[in-house]
């Protein structure tokens, strides 16, 4: 086994993190199959932090048979779900013991602020962890009536092994909310963190063998997408897959899944969410709002309100404050207590970003605001917003996830309702408005699977979140992504003596 081992000397954090690092199976930690690692690079420097085992398919084909044997001989509904309630409950304090540290693995690795990732990342995966503890227990079928002699029930059966893919941007809370529900209805696990952000994630791995898991119920393999995720998105031995990420490789996971077993699929994934800003909303408020909404976790959000649209009569002033605001964002070491925007996760992410920068410019968009890196060293962007776009530009109708917004103009409600639905994604949307029906009916019309009026980002465990059109299927947190875990069996039971 390797270890992990840092001393922070920051002004947010000070102590020593120490743990072991490899492929995460049956409980145990090892090298990959292969011998091979990967090099966890510190977005702050472009720097090596440290490498890891990289695991392969071989690895992902052993923790899908510990996993299934975990499942068979000592999880699923053997275990009764106040038990695995209490097991969440206890990886939930877990958390909240280490959450500086968890925190600071976020900042080091992400390069999102520690501030931030202590009060938004760690704070959430605590909440849904709990979330879910209280779910274990509450889950249960229905009787049916049908007919006298007859009756029938439904029981809501785990899947039985689920493989988990996530991604870079939220790499605990995205973790939490792959846990929380799957583990809530009895199904093992082999999860994939993001081969960018390994750090957080094996870390949880310790404090779920200290809080009792039983070995085996969550495997995690660190690798890459295209051998390791494929891997599990073919397995045989995999029931559901659930995947977040982008758009391209959602595709590729529903493919996998169609030419293997059929595998059950849910998809969070990209999106282009609007952000819509009337004559009558609260400036301030907006202004507010909107800022977070974009630039907020260095717009590497699925659901930042990257379209601005603002209504002609206070297009002015709202540009101006927005303006103003967002040029006075501390860019910074993710580790000191003022920064709110650290560096881009990765060195490609950064050339992605720049690149869409640079099609703005070249098609003819206004850089109304930033549209540089920030500093000579580490993937830092300035806050950057465009303004007079067209339409069908790249910066208009493709995710960017960096700290770049769109800011239009527009002047009717009918207008502004079929640009803001003008996108293949349909993941979020905001409304603001002090004229409530309005919102309400805005809420309506928008396709998207969160519509937020008068705030932007907002997510809550207890609330479903995810997709319409490309941006997914199905449906995280709340009550509605325990169906994600679950298969529904129907249970017919003859009470008379007749054929
Ligand atoms: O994502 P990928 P990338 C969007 C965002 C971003 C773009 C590219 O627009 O700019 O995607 O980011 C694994 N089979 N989002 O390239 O590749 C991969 O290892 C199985 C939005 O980093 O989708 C990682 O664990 N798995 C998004 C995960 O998929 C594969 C968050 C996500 O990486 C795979 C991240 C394959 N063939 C990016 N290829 C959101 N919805 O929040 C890759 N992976």
């Amino acid at each position: 086994t390797t270890t992990f081992s840092l001393e922070f000397k920051s002004e947010t954090f000070k102590g020593k993190v120490n743990f072991p690092t490899g492929v995460f199976i049956d409980g145990q930690f090892s090298a990959g199959a292969e011998g091979t690692t990967i090099d966890v690079i510190n977005p702050s420097t472009g720097k090596v932090i440290t490498s890891v085992a990289e695991g392969t398919a071989k690895d992902v084909d052993r923790a899908v048979k510990a996993a299934k044997r975990a499942f068979t001989e000592s999880w699923g509904l053997k275990v009764p779900g106040s038990q695995r309630g209490q097991l969440l409950n206890k990886l939930a304090d877990l958390f909240e013991r280490h959450s500086d540290e968890l925190a600071a693995l976020e900042a080091l690795d992400n390069g999102k602020t520690f501030n931030w990732a202590k009060a938004a990342d760690v704070a959430m995966s605590i909440g849904v962890l709990r979330y879910y503890a209280g779910w274990a227990d509450k889950i249960h079928g229905q009787t049916i009536e049908t007919h006298e002699d007859k009756l029938a029930y439904t029981r809501h059966e785990p899947f039985g092994v689920v493989g988990q893919i996530i991604p870079w941007n939220f790499p605990l809370m995205m973790m939490a909310w792959k846990l929380g529900p799957a583990l809530a209805t009895g199904n093992a696990i082999v999860l994939k963190p993001s081969e960018f952000t390994p750090l957080s994630a094996l870390r949880v791995c310790s404090l779920i063998n200290e809080a009792g898991f039983p070995p085996g119920v969550v495997n995690v393999i660190i690798g890459y997408g295209h051998t390791a995720g494929q891997a599990i998105a073919e397995h045989l031995g995999i029931d559901k897959v659930a995947f977040t990420g982008s758009t391209l490789v959602g595709r590729k996971i529903m493919e996998a899944a169609a030419k293997s077993n059929l595998k059950n699929v849910t998809l969070e994934l990209g999106g282009k969410s609007p952000n819509i800003i009337f004559n009558d909303a609260d400036l301030d408020l907006a202004v507010n709002w909107s800022l977070h909404g974009i630039f907020w976790n260095h717009g590497q959000c699925c659901c930042a309100g990257s379209r601005i649209f603002v209504q002609s009569g206070i297009y002015d002033k709202f540009l101006e404050r927005f303006t103003a605001k967002s040029k006075a964002l501390k860019l910074g070491d993710p580790f000191a207590g003022d920064s709110y925007q650290g560096p881009q996760v990765s060195k490609i992410q950064f050339d992605r970003i720049m690149d869409f920068i640079n099609s703005g410019k070249e098609q003819g968009a206004t850089v109304h605001l930033g549209g540089e890196q920030h500093g000579t060293e580490g993937y830092w962007i300035q806050p950057t917003i465009f303004t007079n776009t067209k339409p069908d530009m790249r910066i208009v109708q493709e995710e960017i996830f960096g700290p770049v917004g769109v800011v239009i103009k527009f002047e009717d409600q009918e207008d502004v309702l079929r640009q803001a639905n003008d996108t293949l994604y349909g993941l979020a949307a905001a409304v603001f408005t002090t004229d409530i029906t309005r919102g309400i009916q805005f809420a309506h019309s928008l396709q998207a699977g969160t519509a937020w009026i008068n705030c932007a980002n907002s997510l809550h465990p207890n609330v479903p979140f995810g997709g319409y059109k490309q941006s997914g299927v199905g449906r995280e947190l709340g009550e509605y992504a325990l169906n994600n875990y679950t298969n529904v069996k129907a249970v017919h039971i003859n009470l008379g003596q007749h054929i």
